[in-house]
């Protein structure tokens, strides 16, 4: 749910980055964060062990500047992969506006991918959220990997409903600014009717 105070004029959106174990969520919000203004962000803060596995959540903050006078922000959150059956971190799906569902394009973890998805679908529909209509980016990584599988066989298992997804290697950085440049425009589009109103 975003937040809009109308008295501190403030709107701040929440994006999570969901995804099986180390599909690379927290390499995004690294490359995203390396490559922004310090006065554009607030830096990012990575809660991981010593083995890189993020434990609770990742979180960066974006300032977008001004829209229409309110001063905007984009909270990016990503998720530790393997989350199945664990509330407590689900609970960062709590009031999202949008989601990147970042799966590992190598075919060995399909299976995984798809179990992810289901639980990021079953969490959201927890919350009351509709699947069909969330602003929602899939993002193929690992798509320079050997084993990795065609964009066309990716997107028949994990995106039959078409969202718009990108192939991506968040070592080079391909594929990294286009998901988030399009789930932030998915997401302050659906906000625009109601600031209208
Ligand atoms: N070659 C290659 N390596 C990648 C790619 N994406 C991620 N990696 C590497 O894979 C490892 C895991 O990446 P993370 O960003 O930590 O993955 P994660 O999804 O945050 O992992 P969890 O938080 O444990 O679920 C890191 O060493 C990355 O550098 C990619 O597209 N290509
Ligand atoms: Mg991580």
């Amino acid at each position: 749910m975003t937040l809009i105070n109308y008295d501190t004029k403030k709107i701040n959106c929440k994006v999570v980055y969901f995804g099986p174990a180390k599909s690379g969520k927290t390499s995004n919000l690294k490359y995203v964060s390396d490559r922004t203004p310090v006065e554009k962000q607030g830096g990012l803060i990575v809660l991981a062990d010593n083995a890189d596995r993020t434990t609770y959540f990742d979180f960066l903050p974006l300032f977008l500047g001004k829209i229409r006078s309110f001063e905007t922000r984009l909270h990016l959150y990503a998720l530790p992969g393997n989350i199945v059956f664990d509330t407590t971190r689900l609970l960062i799906m709590k009031g999202v506006d949008g989601v990147v569902f970042v799966a590992d394009a190598r075919k060995e973890r399909l299976d995984e991918n798809v179990e992810s998805l289901e639980t990021m679908r079953h969490a959201l529909r927890d919350y009351g959220y509709d699947t069909d209509t969330l602003p929602m980016v899939i993002q193929y990584n690992f798509a320079g990997a050997d084993t990795a599988m065609p964009i066309k066989a990716l997107s028949k298992a994990l995106n039959p409903d078409g969202r718009p997804e990108f192939a991506a290697d968040v070592v080079t950085g391909q594929g990294v600014i286009p998901t988030l440049k399009t789930i932030s425009h998915q997401v302050l589009s659906a906000l625009a009717p109601r600031k209208a109103g």
